[in-house]
């Protein structure tokens, strides 16, 4: 390791995941000294630590990929629709080597704490090995969904057999063959893993406390010539990225037609709302389109009615693919909307089912896991159940887990985890009045896990090293957000939600938190889409950074 002398910085960046990766080129490139503190054995972040079967990204490849580098992007070749976890590793290593990111990174270091040093006007962060580095500027590239939830039950630490966490899955090599493996969780981990798992384990019994609504990824390989046009289109899926809502535009390359071909009758599109069709075209529309199609009417998302007739629709399209009526009632959800909880894309999720080495055990029946035994687990009604191997599929305290995990204290000692006790403030989710030079990459209150992440990676990153560029000329030292400026941010992120399926009555997910015991039930980001959010944040830019103090 470097010597204390050489630990000074000007930003000191947490998280070599994407967000931490281009932050750091990102400062290089405008002559800066940044180093990324990083928790695991190398970079990747989400795509490091969630090596479990069957993991893959929902958004298409050629989308969910860096745009900072023109070369880059004519380099790297994607082989399917939606890319597998070791793709996308293989990519962020890419990636890494490309721009020689690593000799710049620290590995194997967990920060425990960073605190603002309020004469010296600069952060010192130090870490569980005991390191400490200090820098004028901090930025927390920690994600969004990088703090593994694994709920306490009592007796965990008896279990006899393997235990995994699917976002902290080994690198080596999981043997599953002929083991009884119990996957807790049916969010989107345990249903991308269930059914790979399947096909290896001797049996997998999904323990389901919720069911959830799942979509068709409709995933394949890359045709010949696919890569070549998306690349001749990149600029323009780009530019049609950051004016959208997602950052997700579903792009499809315009093929030129064959000489002599006749022009087929053209496609006719899905309705735009359920309700202005009959039942009967409603049923035609999910045979034309897919499944898909129900989380596509632009009501759905609004009107509760329109909502409980998709999600009615639902039901009776999940009765067709199980084939076993009770085991199809068991997955069907109910009782909470569609578009509450992320979207959730699947792999022939329902299909695993019907295999004769699947079975559901549904929490809603047994009643809660009580504890976890030395062969299985048991549940509140007695029943006893047993396995060789358990996975935890139950996701991530996400958003602010991360960051409330160190010991961040800003100005005049105060502590982030005693400022956010009744949920995250921010503004606009890239500053904490209170938390002067501290900038947070994708935070709460901002589009982040509502839109092709990367996207929202590159917007931010490309404001905090403008912003980082404005203070040096102006010969400015400390940004800090003001505190008015952080509860108007606050007040408009809730405003903007309301009405949304996302802050709905009868719903509960882990944007808002509820999947926390004791979490404060907030709705975290902002859904106003990445484009207006950019527009906001450019205007303000251009505003003399406005909602933040800037002091020499
Ligand atoms: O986590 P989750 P995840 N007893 O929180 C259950 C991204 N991602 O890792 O719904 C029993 O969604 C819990 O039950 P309930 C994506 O943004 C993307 O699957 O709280 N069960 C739920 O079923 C995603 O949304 C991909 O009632 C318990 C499950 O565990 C996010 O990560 C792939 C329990 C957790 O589901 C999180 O997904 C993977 C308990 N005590 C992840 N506690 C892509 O496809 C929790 N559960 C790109």
């Amino acid at each position: 390791m470097a010597s204390q002398e050489q630990q000074k910085y000007d930003v000191v960046i947490v998280g070599a995941g994407m967000a931490g990766m281009y932050m750091l080129h990102k400062l290089r490139g405008q002559g800066m000294r940044a180093i990324v503190i990083e928790a695991g054995s190398d970079v990747g972040g989400t795509w490091y630590w969630n090596r479990y079967p069957g993991c893959r990204c929902d958004v298409p490849s050629v989308e969910y990929s860096f745009s900072f580098s023109k070369e880059l992007e004519q380099e790297w070749n994607w082989t399917e629709i939606m890319a597998a976890q070791p793709e996308i590793l293989e990519y962020v290593n890419h990636v890494a080597d490309r721009f020689d990111l690593r000799r710049d990174m620290v590995f194997n270091s967990r920060v425990s704490a960073a605190s603002f040093d309020e004469d010296a006007k600069h952060w010192t962060v130090t870490t569980e090995q005991g390191e400490s580095y200090t820098a004028d500027f901090c930025v927390m590239a920690t994600g969004c969904l990088s703090m593994p939830n694994k709920p306490e039950f009592p007796g965990a630490d008896r279990f006899k057999g393997e235990v995994y966490h699917t976002g902290m899955w080994p690198k080596e090599a999981v043997d599953f063959a002929g083991k009884r493996v119990a996957v807790i969780g049916s969010g989107s981990s345990g249903v991308q893993a269930i059914p790979v798992i399947a096909e290896q384990a001797g049996e997998v019994i999904a323990i389901q406390r919720s069911p959830v609504y799942t979509f068709p990824a409709n995933n394949r390989k890359l045709e010949d010539g696919y890569m070549d046009l998306a690349k001749a289109d990149y600029a323009t899926i780009r530019e049609q990225q950051r004016n959208s809502q997602t950052g997700i535009i579903y792009y499809s390359p315009r093929r030129p037609k064959p000489e002599g071909a006749v022009p087929g009758k053209p496609k006719r599109r899905p309705s735009k709302t359920i309700l202005e069709l009959t039942p009967e075209q409603r049923k035609q529309e999910i045979r034309d389109f897919g499944f898909n199609v129900l989380s596509q009417y632009v009501d759905v998302h609004t009107d509760p009615e329109a909502n409980e007739i998709a999600c009615e629709l639902y039901r009776e399209t999940l009765r067709e693919l199980v084939k076993d009526p009770a085991v199809a009632d068991q997955l069907a959800p109910k009782n909470y909307p569609i578009g509450c909880k992320r979207p959730v894309i699947d792999t022939d999720y329902y299909l695993a089912f019907n295999r004769p080495n699947v079975r559901l055990v549904d929490l809603r029946e047994t009643g809660p896991i009580e504890e976890i035994t030395e062969t299985g687990l048991r549940t509140q009604n007695g029943a006893h159940i047993e396995f060789d191997m358990l996975v935890y599929a139950t996701g991530f305290d996400a958003m602010t887990g991360a960051l409330k995990r160190m010991d961040i204290t800003g100005r005049g000692g105060r502590k982030l985890v005693e400022k956010w006790e009744d949920g995250p403030r921010t503004y606009l989710g890239l500053q904490i009045s209170g938390f002067p030079n501290m900038f947070t990459i994708t935070g709460p209150g901002s589009p982040s896990v509502l839109s092709n992440v990367i996207v929202s990676i590159e917007q931010h990153v490309d404001w905090i090293a403008d912003c980082l560029s404005y203070l040096r000329g102006h010969d400015l030292h400390v940004i800090e957000a003001e505190e008015q400026a952080e509860s108007d941010w606050v007040a408009h992120v809730n405003e903007v939600a309301k009405g949304t399926m996302f802050t709905a009555p009868t719903c509960n997910s882990w944007y808002l938190g509820s999947n926390i015991p004791g979490k404060p039930r907030i709705f975290m980001p902002y859904v106003a889409g990445v484009h207006t959010y950019r527009q906001k944040c450019d205007e303000i830019a251009a505003d003399g950074y406005r909602g933040f103090a800037l002091a020499g």
